[in-house]
């Protein structure tokens, strides 16, 4: 039978992970994450990465957690009128066999009410839920912002690339 090494390689493959059932979450990868450092006193922040997705189906992210901060959401920029609005969305769908960008000015996981101030190099525990209901947790390092992160309006609005430290 011609069907049955393809049909036996995929359930390996498939199952190659110590969590077969996990889903979703086994399919995407988290890629250059961070967390940007807020300025002092601000009591919120952004997280960045890009999602992949290796998978043939789309996996939706539908929840972020973090013990770091007392409420977690996935957020959007979205121009409103020629203003740029951050809203709170239900999902980010990571494309099946693509990606999504979570940056400044795009998604992103908003951290609302940090438990404790940030300092540059923390790390920051992160759990993204998939409409699955599988789960990944990565480990996000905070970054301060650099050029080629720019303001992005969401705390305070102030342009800190101006400031002399
Ligand atoms: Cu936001």
């Amino acid at each position: 039978m011609k069907l049955s090494l393809p049909l036996a390689l995929l359930a390996l493959t498939s199952c190659a992970a110590p969590a077969c059932a996990a889903g979703m979450a086994d399919q995407v990868s988290v890629i250059d994450p961070h967390v940007r450092l807020a300025p002092p006193g601000a009591k919120v922040t952004g997280a960045y990465m890009t999602l992949r997705n290796a998978g043939d189906r789309a996996a939706p992210v539908v929840t972020a957690g973090s013990a770091a901060a007392k409420v977690t959401e996935l957020h959007n920029h979205i121009n409103d009128g020629g203003v740029m609005r951050m809203r709170q969305v239900k999902e980010i769908v990571v494309p099946a066999k693509g990606e999504v960008m979570l940056k400044p000015g795009s998604y992103h996981v908003m951290l609302i009410d940090m438990q404790a101030p940030l300092k540059d190099g923390d790390r920051v525990v992160i759990t993204l839920g998939f409409a699955d209901g599988s789960s990944k947790t990565v480990e996000v390092p905070v970054k301060r912002p650099t050029a080629a992160m720019p303001p992005t309006g969401d705390i305070g609005g102030m342009d800190h690339s101006k400031m002399k430290h």
